[in-house]
């Protein structure tokens, strides 16, 4: 019945996902997750398969690339007449703010990164879609551990304008203290773990905390984002294994993206990307079309179902585009053309998507785009005015909240730079620091 749905799709390649690298997986509208052969009884013999005489090799021709999962064209119109939308048109359009204001805070900050304002910043243009997607088929509490890239996420659950920017500038009302690097957000009140820049620390960690949920039975699901290049960590591979071992529910979500900054995908991975590897690991696997907002709901909507019921990690592989550079350190016309960029920019947008879809059910037009378009920019701007003006935390902040009492080699750095200051302060903004 598998191969069927395959092959009948197989047909279908072409319509409205192009290959994607070197995975070339053809588009599917029915979704489809590839799971093993439960076998985990304990009494089953520790090598539960058939001998054979025959010498065989299995190799990755021998096993269907799982398709990719698809609910929207890029027309914006149903692939299938048989799909269905889960979603009325308040959340349709909430969906559609969301992206639109990720989209937009990104256009802003991007630009102040370039005026000096800020000292770094990355942008999620492009994969708006696969961050709110998911974000919307998740419960409120269920935790999340980011890479990056999935802002949009926290911009679903209700993180202020005035939050991501004031994260950004480093200032007092920073949850963070200014500690951390800009587009490093966190939030206990939203369930989201504070991003750490070394790439794929936070797999295993989501797993961990997977694995602790089910003890506590509290009906939490954990989800970790990562990219297709951090999918190469050790980390990464290790979490898959803990995953499958411990039976943890936990989605693991792979943004596939293109990229790992200069990096193609196809120079990335072999066999079938990184949904390919979930069932080797014992885990589930799904495919999904990151840039169709409602794919990558529906998928994750129903990864959270199974994974929570089966105890089956689900590994979900948004294929999705970096449109912007990798971040402002970075300046991707060095290794890739305009002409691809601009290509997957008009033709694979996930916002024009939706609004495309939006438009042909008569529920959103010229004017309404006009008007939300200017309120988010106006709304933007005047966070960013208020951001600007806030001073920066007390500079002995720097030396708290890591340790519950603190050591002795910090005591000593504290008052190290405290004296500095006293002999030197002239050199330094102070006056921008809060006393
Ligand atoms: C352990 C580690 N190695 C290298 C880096 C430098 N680095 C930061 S982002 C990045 C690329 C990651 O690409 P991917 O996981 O595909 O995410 P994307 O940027 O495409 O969203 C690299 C190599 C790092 N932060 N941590
Ligand atoms: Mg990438």
């Amino acid at each position: 019945m598998h191969s069927k749905l395959i092959l009948r799709n197989l047909r279908a390649v072409g319509t409205a996902v192009r290959c994607f690298q070197s995975s070339c997986a053809s588009s599917s509208t029915q979704l489809n997750l590839e799971t093993q052969n439960d076998s985990r009884n304990s009494s089953a013999p520790v090598f539960p398969v058939d001998f054979t005489s025959k010498l065989q090799v299995t190799t990755e021709r021998d096993v269907a690339k799982i398709p990719i999962y698809q609910v929207l064209g890029s027309d914006g119109r149903l692939t299938d007449s048989d799909q269905r939308i889960d979603v009325d048109e308040e959340t349709t359009v909430k969906m559609y703010e969301a992206m639109m204001r990720q989209n937009i805070l990104d256009g802003i900050l991007y630009q102040a990164q370039r005026q000096g304002r800020i000292s770094f910043y990355m942008t999620s243009f492009g994969e708006e879609g696969v961050a709110v997607g998911s974000a919307s088929a998740l419960e409120s509490t269920d935790l999340v551990y980011g890479q990056y890239r999935e802002a949009g996420v926290l911009m679903w659950r209700g993180f202020t304008l005035s939050d991501f920017i004031n994260q950004c500038y480093s200032n007092d009302e920073d949850l963070g203290r200014g500690r951390q690097m800009p587009v490093h957000y966190g939030s206990r009140k939203l369930n989201f773990i504070t991003l750490s820049s070394p790439l794929a620390t936070q797999v295993p960690q989501a797993v961990g905390s997977a694995y602790a949920f089910k003890l506590a039975k509290n009906g939490r699901c954990v989800i970790a984002y990562f990219g297709e290049g951090a999918a190469s960590e050790g980390d990464t591979h290790a979490a898959f294994n803990f995953a499958a071992t411990l039976q943890c529910p936990v989605i693991l979500f792979c943004r596939n993206n293109g990229y790992a900054i200069s990096t193609p995908s196809r120079e990335q991975y072999r066999g079938d990307a990184i949904a390919g590897r979930a069932v080797g690991y014992g885990l589930a696997a799904v495919r999904v079309d990151g840039n169709d907002i409602f794919a990558v709901r529906n998928a994750t909507k129903y990864a959270r179902d199974y994974c929570m019921s089966n105890n089956i990690g689900v590994v979900i592989e948004a294929m999705t585009y970096r449109v912007g550079h990798h971040s402002t350190s970075d300046d991707s016309s060095a290794y890739r053309s305009k002409e691809e960029v601009e290509d997957w920019d008009k033709s694979y947008n996930p916002i024009t998507r939706l609004r495309l879809f939006m438009e042909h059910s008569n529920w959103w037009n010229e004017e309404k785009e006009k008007l939300l378009a200017k309120q988010i920019k106006a709304d933007v701007l005047k966070a960013v005015a208020e951001a600007e003006k806030k001073l920066k935390p007390e500079i002995s902040e720097l030396f708290t909240d890591v340790y519950y009492e603190m050591p002795d080699h910090l005591m000593e750095q504290s008052a190290y730079l405290a004296d500095h200051l006293k002999k030197y302060g002239e050199h330094y903004p102070l006056d921008n620091y809060k006393k």
